[in-house]
């Protein structure tokens, strides 16, 4: 007996020492909503020791959730769908804003008041096709909580 909840001891040391990559994901927030309102964006900041690729975003409040960049063309504001998913290089924060990118949070099931915790499942790929998910409860908000 003794011999077996050691070595099941082993086992969970080598599970976290495989654990591949350690992300950090800050300041998540989601834009609260008005009623009829079917869209909204959410933010945040990711950091990663290792390049990983941001790969889906899924949320139970929203049926579809796309990785966003606004960007200007021209004079124009454009919105452009990254469906293969977003690079995170190594020790680079990357932060998802206002203007920059986004997740798409389109077809709401359900109305995002200010104060409310919205938890956000992030899915990340490595390098060697290893996947690993992020669960983050970002708080909805009309403007970013973390800005001064
Ligand atoms: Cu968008």
């Amino acid at each position: 007996m003794k011999t077996l909840r050691i070595s099941l001891l082993c086992l969970g040391l080598i599970f976290e020492t495989t654990a591949w990559a350690q992300i950090k994901v800050e300041n998540a927030w989601v834009r609260a909503i008005v009623p009829k309102q079917q869209a909204t964006g959410a933010f945040m900041k990711i950091t990663s020791v290792e390049a990983v690729k941001l790969v889906a975003v899924t949320t139970v409040l929203a049926k579809t959730n796309e990785i966003h960049e606004m960007k200007m063309e021209g004079d124009v504001m454009k919105m452009r769908a990254h469906l293969n998913g977003l690079d995170i290089p190594a020790n680079t924060t990357v932060e998802l804003k206002s203007g920059g990118y986004h997740v798409m949070m389109m077809e709401l099931e359900q109305t995002i008041k200010a104060g409310d915790t919205v938890p956000l499942q992030l899915q990340f790929i490595n390098a060697k096709g290893n996947k690993q998910v992020l669960t983050v409860n970002a708080k909805a908000s009309f403007k970013d909580p973390y800005k001064p």
